[in-house]
């Protein structure tokens, strides 16, 4: 397998903007907290990829996998004329462009578990990570990070995460070049991007998100501080929130941050 490098990426890319900066590092503790320090130096679009991550992160201080060469560690440094509340939305625009980019390359049957994990039969092979630094609502920058487990063996994942974690390699047997992914992936990211951005149209967006979600029509479990709660996911709101029934037959909007889930095994009603 190659070292990840700019060439390689730019050959696939189809964008005017995103990604025309690419940095390939060999070993950094996380691409978000690089493209972070990054920023401000740096140009909408930039791409900070890395072969592997000391401490890849997910949210609320959990942990990412990232062995190397054998995924996609990818940060996004964005710089976006917009309402910060309106940030949280970019996870689902990313959702959705990694599923038609993957869908494209003939991978089906890929699920979306609001806000940030995307599933296949369950196993979750990517999570994606949006960061912003903000003043009030403006914007400074945005770092939307994405892991998505290439080529990896089932021993490539720490022992609890076997069972609940997958790989496109895993599902497909087929080892995937990872330059073209990051291509395609950008490719389908950034006119979901500027839609939003320039219009504040989520249609598209929302569209692909729906008809993947793990989630819409399921018993799930919310757990938010500490406590569990039980509700059903009834559909998602305009602006990508999750609305759910709760057992009290409460109606509410959650919006992606605090707030986990977890779908229900037993999903009868
Ligand atoms: C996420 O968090 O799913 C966001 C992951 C974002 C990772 C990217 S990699 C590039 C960029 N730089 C970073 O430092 N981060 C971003 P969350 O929903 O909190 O899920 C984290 C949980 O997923 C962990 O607690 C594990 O249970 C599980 N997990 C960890 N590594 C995994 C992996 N490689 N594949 C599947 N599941 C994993």
């Amino acid at each position: 397998m190659n070292n990840l490098n700019q060439k390689d990426i730019l050959k696939h890319l189809t964008t005017s903007i995103l990604g025309r900066q690419i940095i390939c590092l060999d070993s950094v503790d996380s691409t978000n907290s690089e493209a972070k320090r990054r920023a401000p130096e740096r140009s909408e679009g930039t791409i900070i990829l890395s072969e592997e991550q000391t401490a890849g992160k997910g949210r609320q201080g959990r942990q990412w996998t990232s062995p190397r060469g054998k995924g996609i560690w990818l940060s996004l440094i964005l710089k976006p004329d917009i309402d910060s509340q309106k940030v949280p939305q970019f996870t689902q625009i990313a959702a959705a462009a990694i599923c038609m980019a993957l869908e494209k390359k003939g991978i089906i049957k890929i699920e979306i578990k609001w806000p940030n994990d995307i599933l296949v039969k369950g196993r979750k092979f990517c999570g994606i990570l949006t960061e912003m630094q903000s003043r009030g609502k403006t914007v400074d920058h945005v770092v939307l990070g994405i892991g998505l487990n290439v080529n990896m063996n089932r021993q490539d994942f720490p022992e609890e995460l076997q069972h609940q974690a997958t790989s496109l390699f895993l599902e497909t047997g087929q080892i995937w070049e990872r330059p073209q992914l990051i291509a395609e992936i950008i490719n389908e990211f950034e006119p979901l991007y500027s839609q939003y951005v320039s219009s504040g149209d989520l249609t598209s967006t929302l569209d692909i998100c729906r008809q993947r979600s793990a989630v819409i029509g399921k018993r799930v479990i919310l757990y938010h501080k500490g406590v569990d709660q039980e509700a059903e996911a009834l559909d998602m709101g305009p602006e990508g929130e999750l609305i759910v029934r709760m057992a009290d037959g409460k109606i509410i909007s959650l919006v992606s941050g605090e707030i986990s889930l977890r779908v229900r095994i037993n999903n009868r009603r």
